[in-house]
């Protein structure tokens, strides 16, 4: 098998840990040759700086599509994270018929909601509609406030059971998404995990749960899980490295309240090296 090459779209957020400034060394890391497309340029992350640049890079986008067709250039896969307008969303399923080789995975992590609420610039109207986007992936990453949004469910706070999780799971499977890997769940008080919903089966990954919440953090495993899939580990693994990485980059920030804006990932790459790559 040859080896793989991934394109990823979204923002750039010049400070903060999120986003491209993410996917590119953690793919990288998995030992996976990573193309980029920037939706957006934006000087931080919208999660609590205030003022922030916000440059639409739609135009671009699409003059970028045009010479990768006018060059045959393909991947393996295409994972898109944070868009940065409805066009974009459109554009993004153009790219990927355009630029995927037979049986290239579409990943769409929608990248636009946690907590109960859609990030800042946002409207309903663009949740749905990347509730069509994930319609057309074969590997879906909601929240599980994404998954709400997308289908038209409301969100509860607190606890959730096995029934809201499994109908949500439907909800967002009846969509079209091939496979959702469902992040935040939680049956107990200190574990948190994925739901992995492939071929009518849920199976979960669970691991420790931290008591702060990071910023990031999806991206981050998003990010991980796409570089452990691409080397071949299967769904589920792939759930559980990207989950065990997420935790050993947040304990790594733990203690660090100045460190607020994302989590030090880049303490916690060493291992994910060693544990995906396996030449
Ligand atoms: O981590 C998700 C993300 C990505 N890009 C931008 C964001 C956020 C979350 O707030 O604001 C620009």
């Amino acid at each position: 098998m040859g080896d793989k090459r991934v394109l990823t779209i979204q923002d750039i957020s010049c400070v903060g840990q999120c986003s491209l400034t993410v996917a590119l060394p953690i793919i990288s890391a998995c030992g996976i040759e990573t193309a980029i497309l920037p939706s957006a340029v934006l000087s931080t992350h919208t999660g609590g700086f205030s003022g922030n640049t916000f440059r639409d890079l739609s135009g671009d986008m699409l003059a970028i599509g045009n010479h990768w067709k006018k060059e045959g250039i393909y991947f393996d896969a295409v994972y898109t994270g944070y868009l940065g307008s409805i066009d974009q969303i459109d554009f993004v399923q153009t790219i990927m018929d355009e630029t995927l080789v037979p049986g290239g995975l579409r990943i769409v992590d929608p990248a636009m909601a946690d907590h109960g609420r859609l990030y800042r610039g946002f409207t309903g109207e663009f949740a749905v509609r990347m509730g069509e986007l994930c319609g057309i992936a074969d590997i879906a990453l909601p929240n599980i406030t994404e998954a709400c949004l997308m289908t038209g469910t409301p969100y509860e706070e607190g606890p959730k059971d096995e029934a809201y999780i499994e109908s949500l799971l439907d909800k967002v499977s009846a969509l079209g998404a091939k496979c959702v890997v469902m992040k935040g769940v939680s049956y107990e008080p200190d574990k948190l995990g994925v739901a992995v919903r492939q071929n009518g089966t849920t199976r979960y990954y669970f691991h420790e749960r931290l008591e702060r919440n990071s910023h990031g953090t999806g991206d981050i495993y998003a990010s991980a899980f796409v570089g452990s899939l691409m080397q071949g580990f299967r769904v589920l693994e792939a759930a559980g490295i990207a989950a065990d990485f997420t935790v050993e980059s947040m304990k790594k920030t733990l203690g660090d309240a100045g460190h607020w804006y994302g989590v030090k990932f880049e303490k916690a790459l060493p291992g994910l090296v060693r544990r995906v790559n396996r030449d």
